[in-house]
């Protein structure tokens, strides 16, 4: 909801028809802010086996200028109005009919029929009284009818001056209000049918819907001597005893309730101002008032900081990349400096990185670690040494970078090309210990011998199947190169996500698999020589939850020449980071 509201105006103007003529008739709520609109667009009720909901919202005068604290006498102006339209339609999704109150002049209702229809709104309704006009429901205030012409010629001029036929101009009908009887209000009516009107509004402020009822009945014979039938509408506020399913059965297609959320929020906040005088503390007042939790989820607040968490979370993030190693595909050059299409994978790595917000980028260099040189110095990469490359391999390696591991990291191989994407989705799924896996590799041409990272999943039957989700969370029960590909699930794509959290586990493990392993160490021949792959294992074994996040294509492994080749030619009509492996 909120912010997460998508629609653009012109498909919500054209919704308030479409729904008229899908439905027969629709159920319109006042609202006279962003948060009554809210309110108004998310209430539902179940009845009969389906949901009940408004199909949109009415703009009233009397409540905008209630709002404001004015009385409704034309004194809120167009623009102070079209503020609080904006308000309304930039935080709900449904169409939104307008109370153009006389429309001024009419070159006033020109400019605001423009105004109305580029915004969204799906309709106008104005008044057939002289302006400045007063409100319809006080019995004491003077009710002054327009010249039935002049507000012809208005409606003419709405009609004329709007782009489009899907925006409504609707004529409102105040004969009963002033007194002057039903058939000066079916005169009028014809008049305005005639000059174009889209609608008419019939208005009344009886208690009883007998004079609204006999106009609808007369209604429609009119209408076909006219050979058209505007939408018919009606303002029940007080002859509210029919239901709205009478007056849609009486052949009314819009019924507006006008002003109930106002007058609901008044009632609330009387009550609520004296409850606290009166006890001298808000306590008392509690069970009235919505929590402020609820307040914040209503406007979006959690949204807002579930985002700012997220970000922070990935701001105080390293990426660590091992590349101490020595390929023999690649012996006289560190992995990360692999040329593919001029430049190194490490440039690539770095620009896929930066895209995340991450800017903590720690390298553990080794075998020819010199050629990284000055190269990287300006980069604001750290570089980390690991002098012992010759007799350790990528556990070790990422060791060497155990001070910037705290607040979290991001582990990546140095011999990968991938889509930035992958880290965002990894730290996304809010898991402490979360490695990105490839399920489709049993499809891949591996035309090298290379033994695979492999993954067995715990649940992998859950996730195989067809799916809408976009990416599936799994569970990781055995890893490692030794894993039959037959039977194995995925293969681990050289990119984890370890939190705050998930780093001290590792970090832990390591610390006492340090003091205590001897000789092999699950599939390294020794502690030193083993991979990170075998410290996961590790933990999988000590009941450590290892999540696995399935994703397809966004990245490729550089293992050789021919991987070089794949990648250049894949690269060529993209820009540089967004690779799509398959
Ligand atoms: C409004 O809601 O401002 C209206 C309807 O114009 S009524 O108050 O009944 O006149
Ligand atoms: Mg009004």
């Amino acid at each position: 909801m909120v912010i997460e509201t998508k629609v653009t105006p012109g498909r919500r103007l054209r919704a308030l028809m479409e729904c008229i003529n899908d439905k027969g008739f629709v159920r319109i709520l006042e609202t006279h802010s962003g948060l009554s609109g809210i309110i108004a667009e998310n209430a539902t009720v179940e009845r009969d086996g389906s949901t009940l909901e408004y199909d949109g919202f009415w703009e009233s005068s009397l409540t905008d200028s209630a709002t404001k604290g004015y009385p409704d006498a034309s004194i809120v102006g167009n623009d102070s109005r079209i503020h609080t339209i904006d308000e309304i339609l930039n935080v709900t999704s449904k169409p939104i009919i307008v109370d153009g109150d006389t429309g001024g002049d009419p070159a006033q209702f020109r400019y605001l029929v423009r105004h109305l229809e580029r915004l969204g709104v799906s309709a106008v309704i104005i008044e057939d009284k002289v302006y400045p006009k007063r409100n319809s429901l006080d019995a004491s205030a003077s009710q002054s009818l327009e010249d039935p012409e002049v507000f012809a010629s208005k409606i003419q001029a709405g009609r004329e001056v709007r782009l489009s036929d899907d925006f409504l101009v609707i004529a409102r009908l105040e004969s009963l209000i002033a007194g002057v009887g039903l058939q000066d209000a079916l005169d009028r009516a014809e008049q305005y049918i005639i000059a174009g009107a889209d609608g008419i509004m019939i208005h009344s402020s009886k208690r009883d819907p007998e004079e609204i009822l006999a106009f609808a009945e007369a209604y429609g014979p009119l209408c076909r001597r006219l050979g058209k039938r505007p939408v018919l509408v009606s303002v029940p506020t007080t002859y509210n005893s029919i239901s709205d399913t009478e007056l849609a059965a009486a052949g009314f297609n819009i019924v507006i309730h006008a002003n109930h959320m106002l007058r609901a929020s008044h009632r609330a906040m009387k009550e609520v101002a004296q409850q606290i005088l009166e006890s001298d503390r808000s306590m008392e007042a509690d069970p009235f008032i919505t929590s402020t939790a609820e307040i914040f989820a209503t406007v979006g607040f959690d949204l807002v900081t579930e985002r700012d968490w997220k970000a922070s979370l990935v701001q105080r993030l390293s990426v660590i990349i091992p590349a101490a190693g020595r390929d023999p595909a690649f012996p006289d050059t560190p992995k990360s400096l692999i040329q593919v299409a001029g430049r190194h994978i490490l440039d690539y790595q770095l620009e896929a990185v930066r895209r995340t917000g991450i800017n903590k980028i720690v390298v553990v260099r080794g075998h020819e670690g010199q050629q990284f040189g000055t190269r990287y110095a300006d980069e604001e990469i750290t570089l980390c040494e690991n002098p012992r490359y010759e007799e350790t391999f990528d556990l070790y390696s990422l060791f060497q970078a155990e001070q910037h591991m705290q607040r979290g990291f991001v582990l990546i191989y140095s011999d990968i090309l991938f889509d930035h994407e992958i880290v965002q989705k990894l730290v996304d799924t809010g898991e402490d210990i979360v490695l990105a896996m490839d399920g489709s590799y049993q499809y891949h041409m591996h035309e090298i011998d290379k033994r695979l990272d492999l993954a067995i999943s715990a649940n992998r039957r859950e996730v195989h199947h067809r799916s809408l989700q976009p990416a599936a969370l799994t569970e990781i029960s055995r890893l490692g190169k030794d894993i039959d590909r037959e039977v194995a699930d995925y293969e681990f794509v050289g990119i984890a996500y370890f939190s705050e959290q998930g780093a001290k586990t590792l970090l832990d493990a390591y610390k006492d698999c340090q003091q205590t392993a001897r000789g092999a160490f699950h599939e390294a021949g020794s502690f030193n020589m083993a991979s990170v792959t075998d410290l996961l294992q590790e933990l999988i074994n000590r009941d450590v939850t290892v999540h696995g996040l399935e994703i397809h294509k966004g990245w490729l492994e550089i293992h050789n020449q021919h991987d070089i080749a794949v990648a250049e030619s894949e690269m060529l009509p993209m820009a540089p980071a967004v690779l799509v492996a398959d």
